[in-house]
C-alpha cells in the first residue's frame, strides 16, 4: 500500500514534469515561429561586395586587369607579373614592388534602389595602409592604419555607374617624409608607421611590405536605423548564476519608436520599448541565468557558448539584427605577494590553470589568401597538442574574427598583445589620436570572446629600452630619451590600459610582456619573463631547469622544416647545407651557427642535409621539451609556459613546431606530449634521480607508477612500482631513485623507462638517459612496418627488437602521421595513424632512427 502510494505520487509528478515540458516546447516553438516570421519581414539592408567587380592595378611601369585588389603582391603574381614570392631567394628579387606607388581602380554599377536608401556607406573593414581613396574623382578618404576599418557616408557623391580608385603610397616614402618632418628617430623604421611590423622582415619572416584592401569593402545602404555594436557583458558569473548586460549601440537616421528582442540561443527572453534619436543611441537590456554552463580552458571542461541575437522591430518590420556569442567565465591574474616575489597566474572560474601553449605569429606575408581552412589548422593543431593558451604577438595583426571564434570553440585562452614590437613611438598628437581609435576599435571587436583573457601594450618594448643599448646605439641625448620614455608611458600606461578599461572593464591590462629582461633576477620572481639565455645567449640547454620565472611567456630553439617543405621552394641543386638558397630561408644573424654550435654539444653532427634536418629537429624538440617539463614541474610557482613560436608565415628555419605548410616538426609531437594533463618527468638531485608526475587534471586519481632500467640492448636489469595518488592540479616526486642503481653500468649503454598507469591503461611514459645523444652507445636495430588500410588512411604498426630514440616516420605523400619521433622499445606495438588520401603500400613508409646518423 504504502508502496504503491508512492508509486502514484511518483507518477502523478512524472505527468505533469511532462506536460510541463510540452507546454515549455509548445511555446518556444510559437517564439521560434515568431521569430521565423519577422525575419521575413525584414526591411533589406543592402551590401554590395566590391571586390566582386573587375580591377586593374597600376604603377608607373606595370599595368593589369582583372585582378583581386586585397594585395599588390598576389595580384602581381595572379598575372605573371612576379614569380612566387616565397621560391628560392625571390624575395630580394621581388623589393621593387614595395617602393613604387600603386593604384587599384575599379567601375562598378549600382542599382538605383541602393541609391535610395537614407544612409548610403561605403566600408573598408581593413586597408594596408597609406590610401587616398577616390570615388567618381572626389577624393573622399585618407588610411594611415592598417588596423581600422573605415566607414565613408557616401550619399550623393555614389552614382548608378562608378569609378572608385584607391592609390597606395610606398610606406617607405612616408617613413621618408615623417623622419624628414622631423619625427624622432626612432630604433626601427617601421615605426613611424601603423602597418603590421613583421612586413619589414623579422629574423623568421622576409621583408614584403604589401599594400592593398586587405579586408572587405563593401557598399552598405540602410533605412532608419542600423545596430552598431552589442556587448555582452558579464556583470557576475558562478556557478549558480550569470549577470549579464547586453549593451547595445544603435545609429538611427531621424525620431522613431520600436522594440528591441532579445534572444538566448533562439529563446525571445526580453523586451524593451524605445524611442530613437537621430544619431547614436544606447540601450541596456539586463539577462541572468540560473547554473549558467560555464566556459573552460581546454583540458578542464567544455568551452560552452551561448548566443544573443538583438532584433530591433518597428512598424511591425525587423529594422536590424545582430548575433554574437559568448562565454560565461570570471579570468582573474592573481599577482600576489609571496615569499619568492609575486605569483602571476591565470584563475579561471575560480581555478589556477596553468597556461601551457605558445606563441602566434601570422600565418602568412599575404593575409588576404589565408582562408578559415588554415586558421582550423592551426587552431586544431594547438588544441591536439593538448594547449590551452596563444599568444598573439605584438609585431603581427589584431587576427580576424574567425581565429577568435575558433578559440572560444576549443577552450584556446588568448593573451592579445597591441601591434606594437621591439621598438619605441613618435608620440605625437595625430599619432596617438591614430591608435587611440585603433585600441577602440579592436578591443570592441574581440570583447564578446570568452577566449580573449588579456590585453598586452607591447611586445618587448620595456625589455628592450632597459637592456638593449638603444640609448647609445641611436645616439639618443638625454632629452631625447626623457621624450622617448615619456612617449611610452602615455602609451602604454595611461592610453591604452584607459582604452582597456572603458571598453572592456572585465579584461586584464598587462603594459609590457615581459615585464623585466631575463639578464635580472628578479625577471625570474614576478611578472612574465622571455627567456632567451638558451639560443640568444647561448647557454646550454639544462639552464632550462634552473632559470624559471613566474610565467614564461617566451623562449625558443630553432629546428629545421620538414624536407618536403624545403623541397617546395628549392631546386634540386640548391639542397645541400651552406647554399645560399638555404641560407635565404635561415632570418637569424647567427642561426645556422646556433644550431650547429647546440647540435655539436648534444648530437652527432650529419654531412647531409636530410639527415641534418632531421638531427636539428630532434634538437629542437629535446631542448624546448626540456623546458616545457621543468616549468610544468615548478608548477605552482611557475604557472605557465608559451614557446616561441607556434607556426611560420612562409617556409623557414625557425623556431615554429609547426611550419607554413602546417608540416609538424619533431617539436609538435614532443609537445603533445609534454602539455598532456598527465606528465611523467625526470629531475636529479645530488644524489637520486627523481620521478614526478604532473597533473592539470580538475581531479585527483589513483595509478601504478613503474619504472625500469634497461640498456640498449633491451635487456631488463632493474625495476620497480609503486602506487601513487595523483592529487588535481599538481607536481609532485613519486619515486626517488637511489643514483647507486646505476653502479656497475655504463651510463651510456642503459635508460630508465618510467610508466604511468591506471587499470593496465597508459596514462604517461618518459624515458630517461643519462648523457647526451651523441654518446648513446645505441645497437643496430631491426624495425618492422605494418600497414593496414583504416578509415582515413592507414593504421601503421611499428616494431623492434631493440631499443629505438627518435623514430621519424616519412612517406612520400602527403598526410598526417598521429605520432613520430618517438622512442620505442621491444616488445612495443606502436600504432600510428597516417591520414592520407592516397594509396600506400608498407614499402613506402621510411623509417630513421638515432642511430642510423651516428
Ligand atoms: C622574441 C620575439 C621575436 C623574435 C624572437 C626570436 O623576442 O619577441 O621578436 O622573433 O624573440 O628571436
Amino acid at each position: 500500500m504504502f508502496f504503491n502510494f508512492n508509486f502514484s505520487v511518483a507518477g502523478l509528478g512524472i505527468v505533469i514534469r511532462f506536460f510541463l515540458l510540452l507546454l515549455k516546447t509548445f511555446f518556444m516553438r510559437i517564439k521560434i515561429l515568431f521569430f521565423v516570421m519577422l525575419i521575413g519581414l525584414q526591411v533589406s539592408a543592402q551590401q554590395i561586395n566590391l571586390k566582386s567587380f573587375q580591377w586593374n592595378l597600376s604603377s608607373d611601369s606595370v599595368s593589369v586587369n582583372n585582378v583581386d585588389p586585397s594585395d599588390v603582391y598576389l595580384a602581381l603574381l595572379s598575372k605573371g607579373v612576379i614569380d612566387k614570392p616565397f621560391f628560392r631567394d625571390n624575395e630580394k628579387k621581388l623589393q621593387w614592388v614595395s617602393k613604387k606607388e600603386w593604384t587599384f581602380e575599379t567601375n562598378f554599377t549600382i542599382d538605383k534602389s541602393v541609391l535610395n536608401h537614407d544612409k548610403v556607406e561605403l566600408v573598408f573593414e581593413g586597408l594596408d595602409t597609406y590610401a587616398s581613396v577616390y570615388l567618381n574623382g572626389a577624393k573622399i578618404l585618407v588610411a594611415d592604419n592598417m588596423f581600422r576599418s573605415w566607414i565613408v557616408d557616401v550619399k550623393g557623391v555614389l552614382k548608378e555607374r562608378n569609378h572608385i580608385k584607391v592609390v597606395f603610397d610606398s610606406p617607405f616614402k612616408v617613413i621618408e617624409s615623417a623622419k624628414k618632418a622631423g619625427v624622432w628617430k626612432l630604433p626601427y623604421d617601421y615605426g613611424y608607421v601603423r602597418k603590421a611590423p613583421y612586413h619589414f622582415g623579422w629574423d623568421w619572416g622576409p621583408t614584403f611590405v604589401t599594400c592593398g584592401i586587405w579586408r572587405p569593402v563593401y557598399i552598405r545602404a540602410w533605412n532608419n536605423a542600423k545596430l552598431k555594436d552589442v556587448y555582452a557583458e558579464q556583470k557576475f558569473v558562478d556557478k549558480k548564476k550569470a549577470e549579464v548586460s547586453i549593451n547595445i549601440a544603435m545609429e538611427a537616421v531621424k525620431k522613431q519608436k520600436g522594440a528591441f528582442l532579445l534572444f538566448r540561443d533562439d529563446e525571445l527572453i526580453k523586451k524593451r520599448k524605445v524611442n530613437l534619436q537621430p544619431g547614436e543611441n544606447r540601450f541596456q537590456m539586463d539577462d541572468r541565468v540560473t547554473h549558467p554552463k560555464l566556459w573552460w580552458p581546454n583540458g578542464l571542461g567544455e568551452p560552452h557558448l551561448y548566443r544573443y541575437k538583438v532584433l530591433f522591430n518597428s512598424g511591425g518590420k525587423i529594422v536590424d539584427s545582430m548575433e554574437v556569442q559568448t562565454g560565461f567565465r570570471t579570468v582573474e591574474v592573481v599577482q600576489q605577494p609571496d615569499s619568492i616575489g609575486k605569483s602571476f597566474y591565470f584563475k579561471v572560474n575560480g581555478i589556477p590553470v596553468f597556461a601551457k601553449g605558445a606563441n602566434y605569429i601570422p600565418p602568412d606575408n599575404f593575409l588576404p589568401r589565408v582562408g578559415n581552412k588554415k586558421y582550423m589548422q592551426i587552431i586544431t593543431d594547438a588544441k591536439k597538442a593538448n594547449m590551452n593558451m596563444l599568444r598573439v604577438w605584438g609585431g603581427g595583426t589584431y587576427e580576424k574574427d574567425i581565429f577568435y571564434k575558433l578559440c572560444d570553440e576549443n577552450g584556446i585562452m588568448v593573451w592579445q598583445d597591441f601591434m606594437f614590437a621591439c621598438n619605441m613611438n613618435p608620440g605625437d598628437t595625430a599619432f596617438m589620436a591614430n591608435v587611440k581609435q585603433e585600441a577602440i576599435e579592436n578591443v570592441t571587436r574581440l570583447r564578446n570572446h570568452p577566449s580573449v583573457v588579456l590585453w598586452c601594450g607591447n611586445n618587448e618594448v620595456d625589455e628592450a629600452w632597459h637592456n638593449w643599448g638603444w640609448q647609445k646605439s641611436n645616439h639618443y641625448s638625454d632629452e631625447d630619451s626623457i621624450r622617448l620614455w615619456h612617449a611610452y608611458t602615455s602609451l602604454f600606461e595611461e592610453m591604452l590600459p584607459e582604452v582597456v578599461k572603458q571598453y572592456a572593464p572585465q579584461t586584464f591590462y598587462w603594459p609590457s610582456s615581459p615585464s623585466i629582461g631575463w639578464g635580472h633576477k628578479e625577471a625570474f620572481q614576478s611578472g612574465d619573463v622571455h627567456y632567451w639565455e638558451v639560443w640568444w645567449g647561448k647557454a646550454p640547454f639544462v639552464n632550462y631547469e634552473k632559470k624559471i620565472g613566474r610565467f614564461m611567456s617566451e623562449y625558443g630553439f630553432q629546428g629545421m622544416p620538414d624536407m618536403k617543405t624545403i623541397d617546395a621552394f628549392t631546386l634540386p641543386e640548391d639542397r645541400f647545407l651552406g647554399s645560399i638558397i638555404l641560407d635565404a630561408h635561415q632570418k637569424h644573424p647567427f642561426g645556422w651557427e646556433a644550431i650547429g654550435e647546440y647540435m655539436k654539444r648534444n648530437y652527432p653532427v650529419p654531412a647531409n642535409l636530410e639527415d641534418y634536418d632531421y638531427v636539428s629537429q630532434l634538437l629542437q624538440a629535446e631542448g624546448i621539451g626540456m623546458a616545457i617539463e621543468a616549468h610544468r614541474r615548478a608548477k605552482p610557482r611557475c604557472m605557465g609556459t608559451l614557446y616561441w613560436q607556434l607556426n611560420d608565415c612562409w617556409p623557414v628555419v625557425s623556431w615554429s613546431s609547426f611550419d607554413y605548410y602546417g608540416r609538424w616538426k619533431a617539436l609538435h609531437y614532443t609537445v603533445k606530449k609534454a602539455y598532456a594533463p598527465l606528465m611523467v618527468s625526470f629531475d636529479k638531485t645530488v644524489d637520486t634521480f627523481r620521478l614526478w608526475v604532473v597533473s592539470d587534471e580538475p581531479a585527483s586519481r589513483n595509478a601504478v607508477l613503474k619504472w625500469s632500467l634497461m640498456n640498449f640492448r633491451g635487456i631488463l636489469l632493474k625495476s620497480g612500482s609503486s602506487k601513487v595518488l595523483i592529487e588535481r592540479n599538481s607536481a609532485t616526486v613519486v619515486a626517488a631513485l637511489n643514483k647507486n642503481i646505476l653502479t656497475g653500468y655504463d651510463t651510456a649503454s642503459v635508460f630508465i623507462h618510467a610508466e604511468l598507469l591506471s587499470d593496465d591503461s597508459l596514462l604517461a611514459d618518459k624515458n630517461y638517459y643519462f648523457v647526451a645523444p651523441k654518446e648513446f652507445k645505441l645497437i643496430k636495430p631491426d624495425i618492422s612496418v605494418m600497414l593496414k588500410k583504416a578509415k582515413y588512411g592507414y593504421l601503421i604498426t611499428v616494431t623492434t627488437n631493440k631499443p629505438v630514440v627518435g623514430l621519424m616516420l616519412s612517406v612520400n605523400a602527403e598526410g598526417f602521421f598521429s605520432d613520430n619521433y618517438f622512442d620505442l622499445l621491444p616488445g612495443e606495438n606502436k600504432q600510428v595513424v597516417f591520414e592520407t588520401n592516397e594509396i600506400l603500400n608498407a614499402n613506402d613508409i621510411r623509417v630513421k632512427t638515432l642511430f642510423d646518423v651516428r
